[in-house]
């Protein structure tokens, strides 16, 4: 059985260590907050991104990428907006020798760069809706401990998505077509989450409300995974997006904007980890499936040929395969292939050779099994899909444990500061007693479930009113 006790107890520990181990990251990079993806790494980045462009397609969005430096003035525009970016803008001063008449921001998000544009393209109601994403780089001057992947100033995996709309209602069911796309790409990732409505204070920059998804760590710290945010006609106003309707008026349109970054891989990579290391979803996994012949003394040759064999025939059927016949002793590929999460182990000793099986070993488990040659490709096809259920009801059995009912501020603290996870406690409602819970059991408060069914129950823990709702209050990273 695989152990996963460091992975909770030492979970930063584990997850540098994992970073290095598995080919992922070098972050030693000289600046604070920026990061090498390694070959591994970037590979898993790409498969996952892969995920999330063809539900952002089959939905009828459009890739598009603007430009990285965004003007001051059309930066500064929107109020709100700036009032909640500017302490994290990176400036561009000078070209060359030469100081810059206007000043350039780094984006730290593309609203103010795309949304210009957007008022040159829109006329009529004929140019909506308008539904575009880019994957790009962004720039954030974060305050609070940098981390790979999880606080980046450098984010180098910003899927983000625009959208324009003629009325409030489609927007409004924009906002749950993208929170439907992102629960499909963390479910086919395995990833758990609650959906929530944050508080108006945890609300994006210039946005009406905001809709985040969160996991949890291995430390029990919840780690916000994507947004998805309605912006009203707020930015619309501001850059002038007007359509002109049937009866010739001129209304403003409204707006919704959802994004990922790398964060979610973090997620992939510490919600199935265990004390071996990665445990990669097949779907996402660079490597399925890994090949190791067991040489024996003379016996050598038969077993390299049948390897070579076996791992054609995956390759061919459209597994990713690979052949380890480095001249190392067996227990080293072993133990490196588990370290980078490879699902499937196939091991060829003479025995097998002999019966005309291949010995699988999966890597969620550790469970050894025979499988006949001539059931390769369906067998193989099978244990990866038992690894990918596998791996996805563990992580939810552990995220849905973690969640627990907290009647009182006591319990609420008592779960925060215990790292135990989330919490979801009765709220009257009103901003001052929201933030005197976070202060009283130093948690955040993520806000509102969306799909919560229950009814609110009890009062208030701060003025003892009526509850209006439940919310959720844990340590997030
Ligand atoms: C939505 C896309 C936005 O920026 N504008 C376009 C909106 N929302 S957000 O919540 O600020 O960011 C979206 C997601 O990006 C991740 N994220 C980060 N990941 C790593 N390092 C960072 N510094 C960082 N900042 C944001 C979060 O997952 C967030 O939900
Ligand atoms: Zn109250």
């Amino acid at each position: 059985m695989a152990k996963r006790e460091r992975w909770q107890k030492n979970f930063s520990e584990w997850f540098s260590d994992i970073l290095r181990d598995a080919d992922i990251m070098e972050t030693r990079y000289p600046v604070k907050g920026l990061f090498v993806w390694l070959p591994h790494g970037l590979k898993l980045r790409n498969s996952v991104l892969g995920i999330m462009r063809r539900l952002l397609e089959e939905s009828g969005h459009q890739e598009v990428l603007f430009p990285q430096l965004i003007p001051e003035n059309l930066f500064k525009k929107e109020a709100e907006h700036i009032r909640g970016f500017e302490g994290q803008v990176y400036w561009v001063t000078h070209g060359g020798h030469d100081k810059l008449d206007v000043k350039l921001a780094l984006r730290p998000t593309s609203e103010t760069s795309i949304y210009p544009m957007f008022s040159l393209w829109i006329r009529s109601h004929a140019d909506l809706p308008i539904k575009l994403y880019q994957v790009v780089n962004i720039f954030r001057y974060e305050t609070k401990m940098t981390k790979p992947m999880i606080r980046l100033r450098e984010v180098t995996t910003f899927k983000e998505a625009h959208t324009a709309h003629a009325d409030a209602d489609e927007a409004e069911a924009q906002v749950m077509e993208a929170v439907k796309i992102y629960k499909r790409f963390f479910d086919e990732l395995g990833v758990p989450y609650v959906v929530s409505k944050r508080p108006p204070w945890d609300t994006f920059a210039g946005a009406r409300y905001s809709i985040a998804f969160d996991t949890l760590a291995p430390d029990g710290r919840t780690l916000q995974i994507g947004t998805v945010h309605n912006l009203g006609q707020n930015f619309a106003k501001v850059y002038g997006l007007k359509y002109e309707a049937a009866g010739g008026k001129h209304h403003y349109v409204y707006q919704t904007c959802y994004g990922i970054s790398e964060r979610v891989i973090a997620a992939v990579i510490m919600v199935h980890g265990d004390d071996n290391g990665l445990c990669l979803p097949p779907n996402v996994a660079p490597i399925q499936v890994v090949v190791v012949p067991i040489p024996y003394k003379a016996k050598e040759a038969p077993v390299e040929q049948i390897a070579t064999a076996v791992k054609n025939e995956l390759a061919t059927a459209g597994f990713r395969a690979h052949l380890d016949d480095r001249n190392l002793r067996p227990g080293n590929k072993f133990y490196y292939w588990e370290r980078r999460g490879v699902p499937l182990r196939l091991e060829i000793g003479p025995e097998d050779v002999a019966k005309e099986q291949v010995t699988a070993v999966l890597r969620d488990t550790g469970e050894k099994r025979a499988i006949p040659r001539k059931a390769l490709g369906t067998k193989v096809k099978q244990m990866l899909d038992e690894i990918a259920e596998n791996l996805r009801e563990r992580a939810w059995k552990l995220f849905r444990e973690s969640l627990k009912d907290a009647p009182d501020l006591g319990a609420t603290k008592g779960i925060v500061k215990k790292r135990g996870g989330i919490a979801r406690l009765p709220w009257c409602g009103q901003e001052s007693c929201g933030k005197e819970i976070e202060e009283q059991t130093g948690g955040d408060m993520l806000g509102e479930e969306l799909d919560g069914a229950q009814a609110p129950a009890g009062t208030c823990p701060i003025c003892s009113k009526r509850a209006k709702t439940s919310v959720l209050v844990a340590k997030a990273y």
